[in-house]
């Protein structure tokens, strides 16, 4: 019998420095979801943002399997002959008994190779399939659910392809959540040779649970979950995920949060935790991203030019945009106690007769059919506005420069003439409108009982004039081509202020994650912040929200006061704010996260192969410890010594004297100013929330 080889950790400060003795010519990882190239989610994130990475580490010998989607395949993925002859027979051998399955590379940083299984190809063996799950593991899916059919379909073919990879001798792989499970529960009933991890992103019972009218953290042990699942008809679906996680040879999830969620819902402790990341952009310069925010700013408050036309009575310099984004779980996105803290923000901004504007963005997809037409209206009057003002200024500058040649200097009031004025007044006279700007900007399928609309209907923010609070609905992710807010995602949070994401039920939180990794402000909610990680964000301008032991008034209230401290913030002070957010985004790097998947599998390869391999799972220690880069943004230490660093530092931030504009201006170009002049900010609050 040959050595088992030691799969260990020499240390926990880079990837780099991983074991170099696991020799992965002889081992193959498949990474399996329904996400793959498949844009549902945030799993599809997950695996897209990972890739890169896992290609560095598994080079040729990485590949990842997901259904066929011919909308997807045909934009993203290029394909190609399989890459070697195991493959090729494995996938010649299916297809010539009556499957379809596809090989290619996607076209993603890292370029992974991907096998795509068309699951309708294959729908003739469902039943066969079905009743093969009902004998083997008494797992019965009805005919009705077509999403739990998909999974069948998935499942089956996944195990198919495993079973008849033989070569190289050593395959890892790893499912992600319930759609993909079947296969895994498969592999183990067949004990085909393989080292199985599961992933769950979230439980089923979690979002269903939470989605009630439930106390789910404080109830966790209590939960009869086969009743419960039972009673949400999802007993079935809640089996597959079940079997999955009690069958892998390891078990993971996303956060500590859905780790205790998990043992007491799936009935398994998670192995190990394994968060989520995201590829982070370094900027060279810290000014770099204050541009950018103030470009995708400026086209926001065009958007807002035209929608709100003819009620355009509020100061956009002083207007301060907000926003929420996600799946759309009306509570366990937090979408109600945001729309209930906005409500009460504008009681305090009124009472207060505050001049700062709010305008607070739902983008979150709902069921419509297509973009109202007084939105799309706004737009075009805005248009209008603005080609108006180009023909004047056109007209005005041929009359100036007339003048001019003749060496007289002009007479102003002969600039205009009558066709301009008329002109300008027509286009004056098309901004009057007899409706408030609408709150939501499709036409909703189910407007009756949509529960966003519902709740503005019931705390009656409808854009008036005395309104400070705002809020606009855009049940549609945003795309660049869009015709109404032509922006990418990334592009409108860059331009937003603040991003407020106070779920109740959020395994990891890709949105506030992908928002602090744009360097704007979020408030986070506590639940899912684990410990450590909880003091690099308390130190980074980030808000966060504790939504543990507290009521939904008690959070609302609590979010209020954020709200208000924000909007009441100057300029400067948000510039900093977005400048300390920036320290956060390593937290957030693959390059560092990545370690949790590769631990994963090693531990799963000592799990499948005991006689090959051995897993020394090592603590960090202070030598070996895991410690993120120092940002650029943060001060030197000592903190009073001089600075090596060209970047504004937090000692600035507090003791320097106060000009806005100047301040900002400094903060874009990082000039370093001296210490200790007089403080005229003493009594002013910076906005940062106090500890909890
Ligand atoms: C960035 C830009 C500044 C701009 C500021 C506006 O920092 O570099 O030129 O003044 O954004 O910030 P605000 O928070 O008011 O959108
Ligand atoms: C889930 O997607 P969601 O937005 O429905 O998986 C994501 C990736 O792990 C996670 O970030 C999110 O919290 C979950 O909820």
């Amino acid at each position: 019998m040959p050595l088992a080889r030691s799969l260990s950790f020499t240390s926990l400060s880079g990837l780099e420095e991983w074991d170099e003795e696991f020799d992965r010519e002889d081992a193959v990882l498949f990474e399996i979801a329904w996400e793959v190239a498949n844009k549902v989610g945030g799993i599809y994130t997950v695996i897209q943002t990972k890739a890169r990475l896992t290609c560095e580490e598994w080079g040729e010998n990485y590949f990842l399997v997901g259904p066929y989607m011919e909308s997807s395949v045909r934009t993203q993925v290029e394909l190609i002959e399989p890459c070697n002859a195991t493959l090729r027979r494995t996938i010649d051998k299916m297809n010539s008994s009556g499957c379809k399955v596809y090989f290619g590379r996607w076209l993603i940083e890292g370029s992974p190779y991907v096998i795509l299984l068309d699951v309708g190809f294959t729908a003739w063996s469902l039943d066969r399939w079905k009743s093969e799950l009902w004998e083997n593991c008494g797992i019965g899916v009805p005919w009705f659910d077509r999403e739990a059919n998909d999974a069948v379909l998935f499942g089956f073919l996944t195990a198919w392809l495993l079973g008849e990879c033989d070569e190289p001798p050593h395959i890892v792989a790893h499912f992600h959540e319930w759609l993909a499970g079947l296969g895994l529960v498969l592999c183990r009933q067949r004990q085909l040779p393989v080292a199985t991890i599961f992933t769950t992103h979230a439980t089923l019972l979690g979002r269903y649970l939470c989605a009630g009218n439930v106390d789910f953290y404080n109830n966790l042990a209590e939960f009869n979950v086969d009743k419960e699942a039972g009673d949400r008809q999802i007993y079935h679906r809640y089996c597959l995920e079940r079997a999955a996680a009690r069958c892998a040879h390891v078990f993971t999830t996303v956060s500590q949060i859905t780790a205790i969620e998990a043992e007491h819902l799936l009935k398994r402790k998670p192995d190990i935790v394994t968060p989520n990341g995201l590829n982070v952009k370094k900027f060279s310069a810290m000014h770099e991203f204050q541009n950018l925010h103030a470009q995708s700013k400026a086209r926001i408050q065009e958007f807002v030019r035209g929608h709100f036309y003819g009620h355009l009575d509020f100061n956009l310099d002083k207007t301060v945009f907000l926003f929420i984004a996600g799946r759309y779980e009306f509570s366990n996105k937090g979408a109600d106690i945001f729309l209930e803290a906005l409500a009460r923000l504008n009681y305090l901004l009124r009472v207060n007769h505050s001049d700062v504007t709010v305008i607070a963005f739902f983008i979150m997809p709902a069921r419509t059919n297509n973009f109202n037409v007084e939105t799309l209206k706004g737009q075009a009057v805005r248009k209008q506005l603005w080609d108006t003002a180009q023909t004047v200024k056109e007209r005005f500058g041929k009359k100036l420069y007339e003048s001019l040649l003749v060496g007289q200097l002009p007479d102003v009031s002969k600039m205009l003439d009558k066709e301009d004025f008329t002109m300008m007044k027509r286009a004056i006279f098309a901004t009057q409108r007899q409706c408030l700007p609408p709150v939501c900007s499709h036409n909703m399928l189910e407007d009756s009982s949509d529960p966003i609309l519902n709740c503005i209907r019931r705390i009656g923010l409808f854009n008036t004039a005395q309104d400070r609070v705002k809020v606009i609905f855009h049940p549609e992710f945003l795309s660049s081509t869009s015709p109404l807010l032509p922006m990418d995602y990334e592009e409108f949070v860059r331009g937003c202020h603040l991003g407020v994401f106070p779920s109740y039920y959020e395994p990891w939180g890709y949105t506030p994650g992908k928002t602090t990794h744009t360097m704007c402000v979020c408030i986070y909610i506590y639940m899912y912040i684990c410990a450590g990680v909880y003091m690099h964000i308390h130190a980074s301008g980030i808000y966060i929200l504790d939504r543990r032991f507290r009521g939904v008034d008690e959070s609302c209230n609590q979010l209020t006061s954020f709200l208000f401290q924000f909007c009441q913030q100057s300029r400067r002070q948000r510039i900093i704010q977005r400048n300390r957010t920036e320290r956060l985004s390593d937290l957030l790097d693959w390059r560092y996260l990545g370690r949790y998947y590769v631990s994963a599998r090693h531990m799963a390869l000592a799990k499948a192969f005991p006689d090959k391999f051995i897993y020394e799972p090592q603590e960090p220690t202070s030598a070996t410890g895991f410690r993120y880069p120092r940002p650029a943004s943060v001060p030197p230490s000592p903190a009073h010594s001089l600075h090596s660093s060209p970047h504004h530092s937090e000692a600035e931030d507090e003791e320097e004297p106060y000009d806005e504009d100047l301040e900002a201006e400094k903060d874009r170009v990082n000039i370093r100013q001296p210490f200790n002049m007089p403080n005229r900010n003493k009594n002013q609050t910076v906005g940062l929330p106090e500890k909890n």
